[in-house]
């Protein structure tokens, strides 16, 4: 006779923290600053588990820059780092009141992750191919390749919207700064760039990939199939997992961080990982160029995971309040990568309190300015501009085939009868609750 077992049950990951109740950070298990090893750029993929587990870092409490993955970067450079974090900062709060004041319908801010994608965007080289999700705005404002007011005319939908209104607001597509078409389904964009890679190699291109994903989103089958394809051929391709604990309300344990980390994933399919400090400009200035220096020279994939925190509300339809502590940020262990960058360049010399105000005006004045050009531009939710039925039905088929020919017929005379008869107009939809 078998001894009388307990009933099964599944075990069902919480966060350490709800509203109300102070998150325990202790989960993240932050190592301190230098004290990860540096391996050559050769390193065989297995002997990173280590890299994979810790935390490389570089800027210690008192903002300096300490142990072997400190990189060489002269202040100029470090300069323009900290002006881009705060220029994307200027531009995501501007946006967000933007959004408030119903001149834009949607937008999804990075607050807090700001170091992750300006840095990377001055460690690649231009001509790489970036994949990215909504929140890598820094890839496009840390370069000057993208105006703001552009950006802004995609956000407003209006004339000068390079997407014709085609995409949600903040799906942004420059292929001539290296932005691949952001998309609103997660994970695709991670198998596209090992694809996009896989050819730059087939091609005998020098050209490496960047691809992008939360942490959420690797629980998605996409992010398994461009890992395998990425280690097999060992496509020339950067993987960057954006760690920021929370996949809308959902806390990064559900997708699997619980008891071990997404880099983990990375050395499990024979891939170079590391898990490194995103809220650190500096480490991520040197994890990116040591990972593209591997694409660079045929040694393969390396999936970096990148720890920081989402500061601010998912997007503009959502309200963390109901989910997380309401101060959780200023608890994370990692700090605001704008006041460590700023902390590490005054102990240089090399900044300035004054210089930060003074700095911060001049972006601010900067995005004010792209607004109002923006706005004059009109917008759906501005001047009520609707862009003519015809632009529904163009740039889908290089020639437009006789069913969309028939289809546009029948919406031209829908919208005469309309336009005769307003009664006719059906209700318009409810505004400002996008997805994702
Ligand atoms: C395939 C798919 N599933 C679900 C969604 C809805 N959705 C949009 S964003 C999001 C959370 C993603 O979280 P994460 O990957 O951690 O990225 P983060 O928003 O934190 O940057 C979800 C579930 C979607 N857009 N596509
Ligand atoms: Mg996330």
């Amino acid at each position: 006779m078998s001894q009388p077992q307990a009933p099964l049950r599944l075990h069902v990951p919480e966060p350490s923290g709800r509203p109300g109740h102070a998150t325990d950070f202790s989960y993240l298990r932050a190592a301190p600053a230098g004290a990860a090893p540096r391996p050559a750029v050769d390193v065989a993929p297995a002997d990173t588990a280590e890299l994979a587990t810790t935390l490389v870092r570089v800027l210690d409490d008192a903002g300096r820059a300490v142990g072997p993955w400190a990189p060489e970067a002269d202040a100029a450079l470090l300069r323009r780092g900290l002006t881009a974090m705060l220029r994307v900062r200027a531009f995501d709060a501007r946006m967000l009141i933007a959004q408030r004041q119903k001149k834009i319908s949607f937008y999804m801010q990075c607050l807090g992750e700001e170091a992750i994608a300006t840095a990377h965007a001055l460690a690649i080289e231009p001509g790489d191919m970036c994949f990215p999700t909504y929140r890598q705005q820094g890839l496009l404002l840390a370069r000057d390749d993208i105006s703001m007011v552009e950006l802004m005319c995609q956000l407003m939908s209006n004339e000068r919207d390079p997407m014709r209104g085609r995409q949600l607001p903040v799906m942004y597509s420059y292929k001539r700064a290296g932005f691949f078409s952001i998309s609103g389904n997660l994970a695709t964009q991670f198998i596209q760039a090992v694809g996009w890679a896989m050819a730059s190699a087939i091609k005998g291109d020098t050209r490496i990939a960047s691809a992008w994903i939360g942490d959420g989103s690797t629980a998605e089958a996409d992010f398994h199939t461009a890992l395998t394809f990425a280690h097999v051929y060992r496509a020339p391709v950067i993987l960057n997992v954006v760690n920021n604990q929370w996949a809308i309300s959902t806390f990064q344990a559900i997708a699997g961080g619980e008891a071990t980390t997404f880099a983990g994933r990375g050395v499990g399919c024979g891939i170079a990982s590391l898990r490194v400090d995103g809220n650190d400009f500096l480490a991520v200035l040197a994890a990116t160029r040591w990972a593209a220096e591997r694409a660079r020279r045929n040694l393969g994939p390396t999936l970096i995971e990148w720890v920081t925190y989402r500061a601010g509300a998912h997007s503009t339809s959502d309200d963390p309040s109901r989910y997380r502590p309401a101060d959780d940020w200023q608890h994370f262990p990692l700090g605001d990568p704008v006041a460590r960058l700023k902390q590490h360049l005054m102990a240089q010399g090399a900044w300035s309190h004054t210089e930060h105000e003074a700095t911060r005006a001049r972006l601010e004045a900067e995005v004010m300015a792209a607004l109002k050009e923006a706005e004059s531009y009109g917008g759906t939710l501005i001047d009520n501009h609707v862009p003519p039925i015809e632009s529904m039905f163009e740039d889908v088929y290089k020639e437009m085939p006789p069913h969309l020919h028939e289809q546009l017929h029948q919406a031209r005379a829908e919208w005469a009868r309309h336009q005769a008869n307003p009664a006719n107009l059906p209700e318009p939809a409810p505004q400002g609750q996008g997805s994702p």
